[in-house]
């Protein structure tokens, strides 16, 4: 049977809720005793940790959204000291400033083994060589993604993103079986096998675990059709722990919640409210057994629904549907998190005062690109062809050091970008995913 933990991921709604009841109550003693912005916000609205008496009162406490985070940084959410913490990683703020988040040793032992659930879920077992081509580095996705398929046992061949031509290489040579990366590189990596005469079916490939950013039922097929692999996927952000949040299981119908770790709830983005079972909205997650960095109510900003009828695969938990929109403007370009307010950011500072400009992200053969197109203000105008130039690399690497990625950037003539009802819309995403 495909379940790294049966005992939590099948347990009957019942048990289920009175544990998550009893992990919730001791977070929120635990976050009342030791992170001050909760404890001030609960004050405030009049609660104290004794009135959460059922899984219902959780509506009583208050959203938390990535301003608290940020109003935080970079250690102000932390539930521990930090001798405790024996890992950081971070993820996009809307601003410069990243989020910071941190894991104790239980913490990491729990993210390895929710890892180990979406894992073993779509087939990896201890006889599985993992090619993880995710970032190592501050981002979740790769570490997250190591650890849990250490605990299975699987032997990991820790890649890291890029150089394409050297990851099919290693997938030849190596007997990759399973291939853990975003979807859009999965599919780059496909095109680049074809141009090289490689054919997918002479590789060892079983399984394709793809997450870290939105993608649909199309690209999954073309993805398995490309690659003669099983694709499933997986979802989480940093701020709840990282990947490790829900995964499909080998029926691909919607990505299972590990409900004794997170209680889910979906709101009205507008209203902050709750809405009925079933409703399309935006998820919000509190988390139960975290000791770093725990969440109350965290708005992830995205768009799902939640399916509680029974799987055929055994589970018993809540499925949420593909994350294919957000509740607010956050890009993902090549998997990396941008809010458009960081790039502006990055031109005004650049450009000493605010100046028209509009951001272009398209996707040609599975690869991202934005252009930040700025328009030539009298100030740029003024400055000598080679200054032009220089600024439009400045704003290039300021972007770089602040988002993280690579941009293209020119200047167009003045009041040449379009306008409606006299406004330049910042974004224009032309990708169709
Ligand atoms: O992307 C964690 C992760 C890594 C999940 C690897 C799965 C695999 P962040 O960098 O904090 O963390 O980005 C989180 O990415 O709020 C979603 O908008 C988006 N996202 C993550 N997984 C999916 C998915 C990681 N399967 C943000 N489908 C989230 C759609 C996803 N969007």
């Amino acid at each position: 049977m495909n379940i790294w933990d049966p005992t939590h991921e099948c347990m009957s709604r019942d048990e289920l809720e009175q544990l998550q009841l009893e992990r919730l109550q001791a977070t929120i003693n635990r976050v009342h005793k030791n992170v001050t912005h909760y404890r001030k916000k609960f004050t405030q609205m009049g609660i104290i940790p004794e009135d959460i008496c059922s899984l219902a009162d959780l509506t009583k406490l208050p959203l938390t959204t990535k301003e608290d985070l940020n109003l935080n940084y970079p250690y102000g959410m932390f539930a521990v000291p930090l001798r405790e913490v024996v890992r950081i990683h971070s993820s996009s703020g809307t601003t410069s400033k990243p989020i910071v988040v941190g894991y104790t040793k239980n913490d990491i032992r729990l993210w390895s083994n929710l890892v180990a659930r979406f894992m073993t879920a779509a087939g990896v077992t201890h006889d599985d060589l993992v090619q993880i081509a995710f970032h190592y580095g501050l981002f979740t996705g790769a570490f997250g993604v190591h650890y849990g398929a250490e605990t299975i046992g699987a032997s990991v061949i820790p890649m890291g993103t890029g150089n394409t031509e050297k990851q099919i290489m290693i997938m030849q040579d190596y007997k990759s079986t399973a291939l853990v990366c975003t979807p859009s590189y999965a599919l780059s990596l496909a095109y680049r096998m074809e141009k090289l005469g490689v054919n997918s079916k002479s590789l060892s490939l079983k399984f394709g675990l793809f997450g870290g950013e939105p993608w649909s039922e199309a690209m999954r097929s073309e993805i398995e059709q490309r690659l003669s692999l099983s694709a499933t996927d997986n979802y989480g952000l940093s701020e709840v722990i990282g990947p490790g949040i829900a995964g499909e299981c080998s029926h691909k119908n919607g990505m299972h919640i590990y409900e004794d770790a997170f209680i889910p709830e979906i709101i009205n983005p507008d209203t902050g409210m709750v809405l009925p079972q079933g409703s399309e909205g935006e998820l919000v997650l509190t988390t139960l057994s975290k000791e770093a960095f725990p969440m109350i109510r965290y708005r992830t900003r995205d768009i799902t629904s939640l399916d509680y009828s029974p799987c055929p695969c055994g589970r018993t938990s809540a499925r949420m549907k593909r994350v294919a929109r957000r509740s607010d403007d956050m890009l993902i370009i090549k998997g990396v998190n941008v809010y458009p307010s960081q790039i502006e950011e990055a031109v005004f500072a650049t450009a000493l005062g605010e100046t028209p400009y509009q951001i272009v992200v398209e996707r040609a053969d599975a690869m991202d690109s934005m252009e930040v197109i700025i328009e030539i203000t009298d100030k740029i105008f003024d400055l000598e062809l080679k200054k032009q130039r220089s600024f439009l690399e400045q704003v290039k690497k300021r972007i770089n050091s602040v988002a993280g990625i690579n941009v293209s950037a020119k200047l167009v003539e003045v009041k040449s970008l379009p306008r409606k009802d006299g406004k330049i819309s910042r974004v224009l995403d032309k990708r169709k995913i």
